[in-house]
């Protein structure tokens, strides 16, 4: 494969092993653990598309640097002062950011939304890197931004240092050409069996872009909390948000705050899903409100951990009022085009019901101009040609979601037994839940989102997503230690060419990866699958 007449990948795999090693694992060891020399593009975590490096040519950051935009751009300029302001913290330098003087600027680091390949598409970028300067150029600012991760990455690991590091800040030279393999790159947090204040879920959103995640769906309602105001049913969250599982003190994000939020995914080029779980999960609405149970009667608030026992009540018409207010509501506060509706589990719902409830909730989210994503549950009931369904399950093969995807539905990929974070590494992880099996990072980076499920094939497959569900998880700790390092081998598998799956080599990059959270202070499992460098 050819794009813009440069070589690929594979091409550039026999050119790492036939220059000895400069771009091979052992030189990513060397320079992971010295964490201040120039990192060999060999090392970036998702691979791209192809890598061509210039042999013995470095760029070097220094006190005079200057980051040049595309004149006019205020999203290049605003991605440019997040790359400055992560720059300055470790360097010290000014790193002062200004319009291009031209299109080929001849020094300093360039965003530059000119000149790179139609191939790489909205959210690809060319990246290089000569002695006299460093242009990132992409077709969208989504693009620039991916290209500035990668060069974060081609970095040292100590630019990511909240405090001055002595340097020297070397980038390896040469030419990177990468886009993403699926369009939807997703992780997910539940925010509703334990509360994530908006700290953790900006961190987090900090964390996963680095790695060109660029969906974040919210779990924001379930059995044990409704963490989203509603102000046309208030009680969802001052009572249904008022406990959680284990009962510990909770709450819920204002409309302000989840509107902080959107912006500041946005600003990572991360679109936020919102979930509002229905027709089981939903005894926090049905606590807060007597009228939506089919007896009339509000059940207690519930801080367990089983599943199935709740149900709006289908035959009920104030039922479609509440779905239409809530997701009114969610809607108009939410840019993204989807509404996830959940439908898992639906254990107390009759199957007529199930699919009376589904019918009825998808004409509410298109009519508030939304697209539904819901657990692969949902194409037991018949489903909108926009819906999407995530798949959840462990097995290879489901008759259903299959027949589904055969007419036109899309998935979303997030087998359980590979992409559920809160599945336990092994029998001794102290956090997480292992009824979908222990996952380590070879079982997270093992399958092909493209070919996984019988009948399902890569153009049915929108994408990938990591959910990470929160029965046992507190803390913005709890949550990097069971995200990292699957998280970004997740990441990869969405965003990088099977041409480039390969786990040795897989290994060596996510472990350069170790001196980078040390930096940034991210509390990640040492498996011991990973190659660490040493120190890491
Ligand atoms: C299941 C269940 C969730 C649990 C999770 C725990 C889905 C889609 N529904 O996944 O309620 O929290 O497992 O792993």
């Amino acid at each position: 494969m050819t794009i813009g007449g440069v070589r690929c990948f594979l091409t550039t795999v026999m050119l790492v092993v036939s220059t000895g090693g400069v771009w091979g694992s052992p030189a990513v060891a060397t320079v992971a653990r010295a964490g201040t020399t120039a990192v060999s593009p060999a090392s970036v975590v998702p691979a791209p598309v192809i890598a061509t490096p210039t042999g013995g040519v470095t760029y070097r950051i220094t006190a005079t640097t200057t980051i040049y935009t595309e004149p006019g751009s205020t999203a290049a300029a605003d991605i440019a002062g997040q790359l400055a302001a992560i720059v300055r913290r470790s360097t010290g330098y000014p790193m002062p950011v200004v319009d291009a003087p031209s299109a080929t600027p001849t020094d300093g680091i360039a965003l530059l939304l000119s000149g790179a390949p139609t191939a790489v598409g909205g959210e690809g970028y060319q990246l290089d890197v000569t002695d006299a300067s460093i242009a990132v150029r992409a077709n969208e600012p989504a693009g620039l931004f991916a290209g500035v991760q990668t060069l974060r990455q081609l970095l040292p690991a100590a630019v990511e240092s909240p405090t001055v590091q002595p340097g020297p800040w070397d980038v390896a030279g040469g030419r990177i050409v990468d886009y993403p393999r699926f369009a939807h790159r997703g992780a997910m947090l539940d925010v509703a069996r334990h509360f994530l204040p908006m700290s953790v879920v900006k961190r987090y959103i900090d964390e996963i872009a680095l790695y060109k995640v660029n969906r974040l769906h919210l779990h924001l309602s379930d059995d044990q909390g409704w963490r989203i105001a509603v102000n046309s049913w208030p009680n969802l969250a001052i009572y249904g948000g008022s406990t959680e599982v284990g009962g510990g003190t909770s709450g819920y994000y204002t409309q302000d705050e989840y509107r902080q939020i959107i912006a500041y995914a946005a600003a990572r080029y991360i679109m936020i899903i919102p979930e509002i779980d229905m027709p089981g999960h939903t005894n926090a609405a049905l606590a807060s409100y007597a009228e939506l149970n089919c007896d009339g009667v509000a059940p207690k608030l519930y801080t367990g951990t089983k599943v199935g026992f709740s149900s709006l009540c289908v035959g009920k018409e104030i039922t479609y009022t509440f779905l239409d207010q809530v997701l009114g509501e969610i809607a108009a506060l939410t840019p993204g085009p989807y509404l996830h509706i959940g439908g898992d589990e639906a254990s107390s719902t009759t199957a007529a019901d199930y699919a009376t409830f589904m019918n009825r909730a998808q004409q509410i989210v298109a009519a508030h101009g939304k697209s539904v994503v819901g657990w692969h549950d949902i194409v037991n009931a018949p489903v909108l040609s926009s819906t999407v369904a995530q798949f959840w399950g462990t097995t290879t093969s489901n008759a259903a979601v299959a027949t589904a995807a055969q007419n036109g539905t899309k998935v979303i990929m997030s087998p359980a037994n590979h992409v559920y974070l809160d599945m336990k590494y092994n029998s001794r992880t102290r956090l997480g839940l292992r009824w979908a099996g222990y996952i380590d990072v070879q079982d997270a980076y093992g399958w092909d989102p493209g070919a996984y499920l019988a009948g399902v094939g890569a153009t049915s497959v929108l994408g990938i997503e990591a959910p990470l569900w929160t029965e046992t998880i507190e803390t913005l700790a709890d949550v990097e230690y069971l995200a990292f390092p699957r998280l970004p081998a997740i990441a990869e598998l969405g965003w990088s060419p099977m041409s480039t799956h390969d786990w040795t080599s897989f290994n060596q990059r996510l472990g350069a990866q170790g001196p980078r959270w040390r930096a940034m202070g991210i509390n990640y499992y040492h498996s011991t699958q990973v190659s660490w460098p040493t120190g890491s």
